[in-house]
């Protein structure tokens, strides 16, 4: 290693899904951590990374469980999580892991490995765990992958049917200046959490999303909330309480109004879009003898019919934005509010116009409505999978309690594989999957699960072999993320934690044991010097000049810049709609897709449709005194990495993550704020704390995910406050088979002190001497 070792008291830079940071080695010991300069809002969570508390909570040696290790693979699967775990030298690890791979592949085949393991991980783009595992599973012979994200599973399978692809609409969307300049009004279905906008996958440089939104607002835009909550907009706004999974209804009554009030874009519908009329004949009732009404939609989604209406009008009067938060989309049939948003958009006419049309997410991330020139920064190569057995990612329990059984897939059958090993490295299915008890159940089916992980998460306890691994700060690195302004030489600032190692060594050693090369004779450095190389390259096919790999690691940053034209997205394709088609079948926005029509599925029309969800507020299966679980990304860590931190610790009451309640829900369960709570429902239970606000709607609970899921397997109850111990574990549809987190329905009562046993999530297991 050549590259120039960080020496006390120099200030490096280093950047996290959070943020670009400047990091201090004190020459006491210790590191101090502020932000880096560049950025005016700066999210305090990437100021925890070093703190003590997540050092109490890594992983020191590779760990085995006692079983594993005694009895062999398949060993007392129930047993996981609750038997202790042996620690064992590298080696010993590294040589029972080779002989596994071999016995796993030669009596099953790699059909038996699921290396689909999601997860954000860490920034930085070599040490990139999902790629270092999937370039050794591809190496070794190939395995079972996943495909789509939590984030977006309905909705990045609706998108390209509709309209385009997910990423390129990402890519484009019509920037924060455009819209303050233009935007008269701005409605978003789900708001715009700030503190979502926080994170950008790879490491947001600058945060712009409240600078944006507060130019709109100086501007004179005005902002309109549809959410079941009525603090997630950082403006002034008028705030229109819906019920959770109701919004495409609502939609179908403003398309309604538009319809019948001939306040449509006609011109647009016939020279942009197909299908417009079959539409139509479900607005009116031709087909299923519903007229779309307000009052109609008032009935399911809550919103005053006469709002509806008025609001109909305003938009197609005005210049307008209409937004989506991604949350909409985590809900059984949650490609309809996708599609019956660019609908609408369509219907108003203003797609391609500047600061009009729509948004899939502004507010989901910094980067949505970012400006900054889009870049590709070079990957580390994962090879190619001689496998082509996959799951859409939310399926895993499925996968693993129904091996042998069918699904769908975005129009294709497809049969579940008979998995024996497990391979997870960068994700905590412990805190992303829904219904955790199921997936409890799901977990005990394979022979061997090995867990590559810094931090004693829920998932590490729950593994057969623990492999502990180095975090960001402990290594060289490259930050580039999509859409963000800077490339960030991550410079290592600290010797790794006891044995931990990198994944990319973990795996070159394994490999190494098989006769498999995986470094291709680069170390870190040769790697890091190469991934630059090739993006060097790319940049300068775009007119962008990188200085070579020594200047930029000692310069530590270099900024990418922004776009020289307005950004406003498709407005190639509404000004010339036949040369810039889009990449739907018909090259036009599919109000009606034949593709999907054709597909005859009960759970996904031809066009967008109110379907009842298979939960929600309206059901006539609810009992009177259950209320809708919404759980929403938190805003004091990413998902559930640092939970150990102060910054996250704060966040808890009597150290449960909160739910919030409305004033009249929590009255009549005589519950108060900051009392514990249970929250039950067939699937489970769980211990959390009452935040009493009206700031949620009646009818509606929050809890953010992410809370270290911590199970007390006697008594058969979460005690730390995460959602997915109550939520549902059921497709979107049959089309996209997405997540639907959303679609939730619990009891809560309030519980006495004496009924609450302690946090365990963040002591280690149990170790045998
Ligand atoms: N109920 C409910 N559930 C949800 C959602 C919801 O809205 N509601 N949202 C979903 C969404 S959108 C998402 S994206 C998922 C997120 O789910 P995940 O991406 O699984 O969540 P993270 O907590 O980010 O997990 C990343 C893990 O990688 C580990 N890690 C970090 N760096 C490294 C590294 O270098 N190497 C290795 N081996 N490991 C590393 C971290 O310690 C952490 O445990 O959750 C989903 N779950
Ligand atoms: N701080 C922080 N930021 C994050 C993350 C994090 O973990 N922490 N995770 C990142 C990731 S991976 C992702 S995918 C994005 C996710 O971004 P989103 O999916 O947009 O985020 P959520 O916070 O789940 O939901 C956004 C809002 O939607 C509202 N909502 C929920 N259900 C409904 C509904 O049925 N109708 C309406 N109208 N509104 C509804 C919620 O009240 C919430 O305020 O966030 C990213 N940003
Ligand atoms: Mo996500």
């Amino acid at each position: 290693m050549t590259l120039p070792v960080v020496t006390k008291n120099t200030k490096i830079r280093t950047a996290a899904h959070w943020g670009v940071y400047e990091v201090t080695s004190e020459p006491a010991g210790g590191l101090s951590i502020k932000a880096a300069s560049e950025d005016l809002d700066p999210s305090p969570i990437g100021l925890h990374m070093a703190s003590k508390a997540l050092k109490k909570v890594r992983i020191a040696r590779p760990a085995i469980r006692k079983s594993w290790l005694e009895n062999g693979p398949g060993s007392n699967p129930h047993l996981r999580g609750r038997e202790p775990f042996v620690e064992v030298e590298w080696d010993v690890a590294l040589d029972l892991l080779a002989k596994e791979f071999q016995r796993v592949t030669t009596t099953f085949g790699n059909e038996a490995i699921f290396g689909g393991c999601y997860g954000w991980a860490s920034a930085g783009r070599f040490h990139h765990a999902q790629s270092q595992v999937h370039r050794f599973l591809n190496l070794i012979g190939g395995y079972v992958s996943h495909v789509d994200s939590y984030s977006l599973g309905a909705g990045k399978v609706i998108l390209p049917h509709v309209i385009a692809g997910l990423s390129p609409l990402l890519n484009q969307h019509t920037s924060w200046d455009v819209m303050a300049e233009n935007t008269e009004l701005f409605v978003t279905f789900g708001g715009i959490p700030v503190k979502n906008a926080q994170i950008s996958q790879g490491g947001p440089g600058r945060h712009r999303v409240l600078a944006g939104m507060r130019s709109m607002a100086k501007a004179g835009t005005r902002f309109v909330n549809i959410s079941p909550v009525g603090d997630n907009m950082p403006v002034d706004s008028e705030w229109l309480a819906i019920r959770p999974n109701t919004d495409t209804a609502m939609m179908l009554a403003i398309a309604y109004v538009l319809h019948v009030n001939a306040l449509a874009d006609f011109d647009f519908l016939r020279s942009h879009c197909i299908g417009y009329e079959r539409f139509a004949d479900y607005l009116t009732g031709v087909t299923d003898g519903i007229t779309k009404t307000p009052a109609w939609a008032s009935e399911i989604c809550g919103v005053p019919a006469e709002r509806i209406e008025a609001l109909a009008r305003e938009m197609a009067s005005h210049r307008t934005m209409l937004n989506i938060s991604w949350s909409l989309q985590r809900a059984v049939h949650g490609e309809q509010p996708f599609w019956m948003l660019i609908t609408l958009a369509a219907m108003l006419g203003q797609i391609g116009l500047s600061g009009g049309g729509f948004g899939v997410g502004y507010g989901a991330m910094n980067s949505v409505g970012n400006d900054n020139v889009r870049f590709k920064f070079g990957d580390f190569p994962q090879g190619l999978n001689p496998l082509k057995t996959f799951i859409p990612v939310a399926r895993i329990a499925d996968m693993l309690l129904n091996p042998g059984s069918q699904f769908t897939y975005n129009g294709k059958s497809y049969i579940y594989p008979d998995i024996r090993l497990v391979y997870w490295a960068g994700g905590n299915p412990f805190h992303h999957h829904q219904d955790l008890n199921r997936l409890l159940q799901a977990w005990k089916k394979p022979e061997t699960i090995i867990v590559n992980e810094p931090y004693w998460t829920p998932t590490a306890k729950l593994a057969d072999i623990v492999l502990p691994v180095t975090t960001s700060l402990e290594r060289n690195d490259i930050a580039a993320a999509s859409g963000e302004d800077f490339v960030v030489a991550m410079k290592k600032v600290e010797e790794p934690f006891g044995q931990s190692r990198n994944d990319f060594d973990i795996f070159n050693a394994l490999a190494k044991r098989m006769d498999i090369d995986f470094s291709e004779g680069l170390d870190e450095e040769g790697w890091l010097r190469r991934l630059y190389d090739v993006s060097r390259e790319n940049a300068g096919a775009m007119d962008i000049q990188m200085p070579d790999f020594d200047d930029f690691w000692q310069q530590g940053l270099f900024d990418l810049g922004q776009e020289a034209k307005p950004v406003i997205m498709l407005d190639d394709f509404r000004r010339a709609p036949a040369k810039h088609p889009l990449s739907t079948p018909s090259g036009r926005i599919e109000i009606f897709s034949e593709t999907i029509a054709n597909l005859g599925l009960p759970d996904c029309a031809g066009h967008p449709t109110w379907l009842e969800p298979a939960e929600w507020l309206g059901a006539a299966s609810r009992a009177k005194q259950q209320l809708h679980m919404i759980s929403d990304q938190p805003v004091r860590r990413l998902h559930s990495q640092l939970d150990a931190s102060p910054h996250s610790r704060e966040g808890k009451v009597a150290g449960r993550e909160p739910i919030h309640i409305n004033s009249a829900d929590a009255a009549a369960r005589d519950i108060g704020d900051g009392d514990l709570v249970e929250v039950f429902n067939d699937r489970g239970r769980l211990i959390s704390a009452a935040v009493v606000s009206d700031a949620i709607m009646p009818g509606v609970l929050r809890l953010s995910t992410g809370a270290w899921f911590d199970m007390d397997y006697d008594a058969g109850i979460e005690r730390h406050g995460n959602p997915n111990a109550v939520t549902l574990d059921v497709p979107a549809s049959s089309l996209s088979q997405g997540c639907s987190a959303q679609t939730c329905i619990v009891g809560i009562r309030r519980l006495e002190l004496k009924q609450a046993t302690p946090v365990l999530a963040f002591e280690h297991p149990e170790f045998q001497k």
